[in-house]
């Protein structure tokens, strides 16, 4: 079928390259933001004393004897995980309770003090290297058993256990720092020295992204794995922000937020940015547990909290297309049992989360591809990994078979441009979309079977740079 010269270039009335767009696309992501762009899909381990009293918030009270994984295994939690496809582990360790998975000189209230009587954190990082994945750690600032807290001293204890933990582990990929923050054991709040946090983890830990309540990757806003429309990773930032993610993280211990917010639905658009002067590079990470809970619960919790414990394979896979395939990454908590091991039931949920995952993406269908002008012509470079020039609007696609699944990305090196697209197949209209970033996943559960795909950029900040096009059966 011939390519129609219709097609416009509008871009809807926006100016392609102004100052405000140029302005707009010289915010690009820092080398550690795109190292861990890179990652996609890695996982959460929450294990901690709530394991073993059945709670998500700890006291700060609870015995450190109470904590014994009898049959503990690190390798056990790598192998189960890396199989699923996760290129990385975040632990917390130490959660809002205060007690720490690893030996820390600063405080008595650790696991070396319990029966398990073995640094985690070190065993955890041993089983990382041998199984290539990375390693992250939690290391919540609100400590309900540190008696400094809400004093100037307990920055100062902060920074050495952040210390530590940045100095001790090999080389770590995320610090993660959550945005609750209640009181301490003696009725005061803190309030946190941030930039000594940052300043920290720069010196020892240059490469790690700092997240959350952090200046290099973004809260999606709930702990659900719910995306938006137009995740965008170019946002204004204000001194407001910590605040904001502060007052809108879980405020009770039952009740994980699942909406989206702090920042509202439209977090990017030109609307957004138009003479604002704070702009970032803010990537979006989507935290969701495989059980309606952080850490570890047999199914009776579920019965009198929530009703079902895992979420099922086919939502945890919808979560991935929605995340991965929405310019955001899926960080998903699997949290081990009292024995110290991933269960059962959860290894059920990843087999088959993983099996949806793998059989998505198994089979590449190879295409020709060719770029397409304005008027309707085709100009030859085409190989996929292509920037767009002054009439060129999109590519074609000349697949060799039936496929269900596009996935696009943006080289977000150049930032994020795509500002809206649209997919034809032999000249129909199959599918309209709004960012791309650092992928979009579209999914055609019947199949699409044509001549000739287009895929055409209705509406871009510049010339947009396609990193990759990928076709699957
Ligand atoms: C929240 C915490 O309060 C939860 O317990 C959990 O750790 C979640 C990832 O972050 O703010």
């Amino acid at each position: 079928m011939k390519i129609k010269n219709a097609w416009c270039t509008g871009n809807n009335g926006f100016p392609v390259y102004d100052e405000e767009v140029k302005r707009y696309i010289s915010v690009r992501p820092s080398e550690r933001q795109l190292a861990f762009n890179r990652m996609k899909y890695y996982n959460f381990i929450h294990f901690g004393v709530n394991t073993f009293t059945d709670r998500e918030w700890g006291e700060g009270n609870e015995d450190e004897s109470v904590f014994n994984p009898a049959e503990l295994n690190t390798n056990q939690w790598c192998e189960t995980l890396k199989s699923t496809g996760s290129k990385g582990i975040i632990l917390t360790a130490k959660h809002h309770d205060g007690f720490c998975l690893f030996d820390s000189k600063y405080t008595d209230h650790t696991v070396m003090k319990s029966p398990f009587g073995k640094d985690i954190v070190a065993l955890l990082s041993k089983s990382c290297k041998k199984y290539s994945l990375k390693l992250g750690l939690y290391l919540s600032p609100w400590d309900r058993h540190e008696k400094t807290y809400g004093t100037d001293e307990y920055n100062d204890f902060f920074v050495n256990q952040l210390t530590e933990l940045c100095t001790s582990y090999g080389d770590l990929f995320c610090l993660w720092f959550d945005g609750a923050c209640g009181e301490g054991p003696n009725g005061r709040k803190q309030v946190y020295d941030w930039e000594r946090y940052y300043k920290t983890i720069r010196k020892y830990q240059p490469d790690a992204v700092i997240a959350i309540t952090g200046p290099d990757v973004r809260w999606i806003g709930n702990e659900g794995g719910q995306v938006r429309k137009s995740e965008w990773s170019v946002i204004p930032w204000s001194d407001k922000t910590l605040d904001e993610i502060a007052e809108n993280s879980q405020k009770e211990e039952n009740n994980a937020p699942n909406f989206i917010d702090p920042y509202a639905e439209d977090i990017g658009s030109r609307n957004k940015l138009s003479g604002k002067t704070d702009l970032r590079w803010s990537p979006a990470e989507a935290d969701v547990s495989i059980t309606h809970g952080w850490f570890w619960h047999d199914d009776d919790y579920y019965k009198d909290n929530k009703g079902g414990s895992s979420r099922t394979p086919e939502e945890l896979a919808q979560i991935y297309f929605n995340t991965v395939g929405g310019n955001a990454s899926m960080l998903l908590n699997v949290p081990p049992d009292k024995r110290g091991l991933i269960s059962d039931r959860e290894i059920k949920t990843l087999t088959e989360f993983t099996k949806i995952i793998k059989k998505t993406f198994a089979e590449n269908i190879p295409y020709e591809l060719t770029l397409l002008t304005t008027d309707g012509e085709e100009v030859i470079p085409g190989s996929a990994g292509f920037m767009l020039q002054n009439n060129e609007i999109g590519a074609k696609l000349i697949p060799t078979a039936k496929f269900r699944t596009l996935f696009i990305e943006e080289d977000i090196k150049y930032s994020q441009r795509v500002e809206e697209f649209e997919i034809f197949a032999d000249g129909k209209s199959i599918y309209k979309g709004t960012v791309i970033g650092s992928g979009k996943i579209v999914r055609f559960p019947k199949g699409i079977e044509a001549d000739e795909i287009c895929i055409i950029i209705t509406q871009s900040r510049g010339n947009p740079v396609i990193k990759s096009i990928k076709l699957y059966k």
